[in-house]
């Protein structure tokens, strides 16, 4: 008598595997992956069959700003394109804010982003706005959709900690009331000190309230905007580097190399992660120059070549910052691999790892990720071959499997040729 189980996708091409390779049954039950393997001898309640899909772990969006989702061009467009334009739009925008608002624009980009592949998400909150509005609505958003997407929420002083009086203490209000991150923006504080002092502060509440890190750190073309040394120190003396994430960097790539090269061995110390949002920084660094102008991206390649963690975010969904952006982590990665010259075949597959597995580690999932018989049933199958293919494609993700229960099903598009292509002269 063979087994039952909850539901068996059948004749997928496990990702990683040789092309050749046999395709593989993988059975789910309670959530859980149950079993691996070719031709499982087991029935499922439900069976799909893949026919030789490429079968992944989830992608995870390891850096997005869901509360401004889907308000590019309220109440203006950002015509500079510059990070300072963004922030004054959404400024003026933050003032019309409810929780309906916030929570509906949030859900529909969570939901342009689960039939994507997308099942883990770490967004900021803005906490630079007097009614905790935006983390308030993200905080039930995290709620309201568990039981399909995990979503983490950091608390994000979008217009600095130490610029008006109150905010230090909003940071900590925001802990209180369940934010799983501390974030910061310390080249967005008022001086130097200033800066300094926030990613000190944010590491303190860090510690006394037992949460992550991710901090916007450097994201402007200041080579000397220099706090991710900062976020390295505290990591290292705090000993907590896997907790903690520095995300944008971009004046890294601006640092004159006998710098950076030093940075890079205190980085390697504190063992931080790191995120790059490669579609929003090649659009919104470099204004200020003219050539040659530079890309404004973090040296993604140079860390990834040390062992650092690194993944990809998309940062924007259409919003005062950026008003392309579907929320699909592949186009994401393809831009890394173009901005980042990240073309080689183990730097292709980097990028790939770079949207899936490295989000994990970003997010502290441990345990909880990955094809693995006892890990969560959290599975997506994409019409391609391998990971390489996928990103030059952008593949459609056919199945996306969440908690052991189909989501969302995606038909590939079809073309069909009403001539022989051999006689289209
Ligand atoms: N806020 C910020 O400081 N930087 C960004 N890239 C976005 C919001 C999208
Ligand atoms: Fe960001």
């Amino acid at each position: 008598m063979t087994a039952t189980v909850a539901l068996v996708l059948r004749r997928g091409r496990l990702l990683g595997s040789p092309a050749t390779g046999e395709l593989v049954d993988i059975a789910m039950d309670g959530g859980y992956i149950t079993a691996i393997g070719p031709r499982l001898a087991v029935t499922g309640a439900q069976e799909i069959d893949v026919q030789g899909q490429l079968v992944s772990p989830p992608f995870v969006e390891s850096h997005i700003h869901l509360d401004s989702a889907l308000t590019a061009g309220q109440p203006r467009w950002n015509e500079s394109g510059t990070l300072f334009e963004g922030i004054a739009i959404w400024s003026d925008r933050k003032q019309s804010l409810t929780l309906a608002d916030v929570q509906e624009r949030a859900i529909a980009a969570l939901k342009m982003q689960a039939r994507q592949g997308v099942l883990f998400v770490r967004s900021h909150a803005d906490v630079s706005e007097p009614n905790f509005t935006p983390l308030k609505a993200l905080l039930a958003v995290r709620e309201a959709v568990k039981d399909w997407i995990t979503v983490q929420v950091v608390a994000f002083p979008q217009d600095g900690i130490y610029s008006s009086p109150g905010n230090a203490e909003r940071m900590e209000e925001a802990l209180k009331l369940g934010a799983d991150a501390v974030g910061g923006i310390p080249h967005y504080e008022l001086t130097r000190e200033d800066g300094v002092k926030s990613v000190q502060y944010g590491f303190d509440l860090a510690e006394k309230y037992d949460r992550l890190v991710d901090i916007h750190c450097d994201e402007i073309d200041d080579d000397q905007s220099r706090f991710l040394e900062v976020v390295a120190a505290e990591a290292i003396r705090r000993n907590m580097g896997h907790r903690v994430t520095a995300s944008h960097t971009t004046a890294f790539g601006s640092y004159n190399n006998a710098y950076a090269f030093k940075l890079m061995g205190f980085v390697k110390r504190a063992g931080i992660n790191f995120v790059a949002n490669p579609l929003i920084n090649l659009t919104l660094q470099g204004r200020g120059d003219t050539y040659p102008k530079r890309r404004g991206l973090t040296r993604v390649k140079e860390l990834w070549q040390q062992g650092q963690n690194v993944s990809l975010g998309s940062d924007c969904i259409q919003d005062p910052w950026y008003s392309l952006g579907t929320g699909n982590l592949l186009e994401v990665a393809s831009v890394a691999v173009h901005g980042c010259q990240m073309t080689g075949r183990d730097q292709l597959e980097a990028c790939y790892a770079m949207i899936t597995e490295n989000g994990a580690r970003t997010l502290n999932l441990a345990g909880n990720y990955g094809l693995a018989v006892g890990q969560p049933a959290n599975v997506i199958t994409l019409d391609t071959t391998d990971e390489i293919a996928a990103i030059r494609d952008r593949a459609t993700v056919c199945t996306v499997i969440s908690r052991g229960v189909p989501l969302v099903t995606t038909v590939p598009a079809q073309t069909t040729w009403h001539r022989d292509p051999g006689n289209l002269s």
